[in-house]
């Protein structure tokens, strides 16, 4: 008979598993160039991790509301396809988001 609590430990530990090993090769290969977060400050859930833009955000569509700039030219567009109003950023560093908080739809790496 199945265990449901077992079954779903060993998910917890698959996945944190996993998550550790894409930790760790971002380290090996020096990390994402732009982390994405839900709170201010880089706090919060993490909505993610980018090295190139992405056209269409999907679990972190308006809700992002701060950056990790590690490298790169960012800008966060309002709107899918890096449309809309937006704000960009040129500068490394954690960084909160003014107008575009909670509203930031596209990323585009520029
Ligand atoms: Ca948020």
């Amino acid at each position: 008979m199945l265990n449901t609590k077992e079954y779903f430990n060993q998910f917890d530990v698959t996945f944190a598993v996993e998550e550790l090993d894409n930790e760790a090769a971002a380290t090996i290969q020096g990390g994402y160039d732009l982390i994405v977060y839900d709170g201010y400050n880089g706090t919060g859930e993490v909505l993610g991790e980018f090295n190139f833009g992405k056209a269409v955000l999907g679990a972190g569509n308006n809700r992002i509301s701060s950056v990790k700039i590690n490298a790169g030219r960012w800008k966060f567009s309002d709107w899918y396809y890096y449309s809309g109003q937006f704000e960009e950023f040129t500068n490394t560093g954690t960084i909160n988001l003014d107008s575009l908080d909670n509203r930031t739809s596209s990323i585009q790496r520029f």
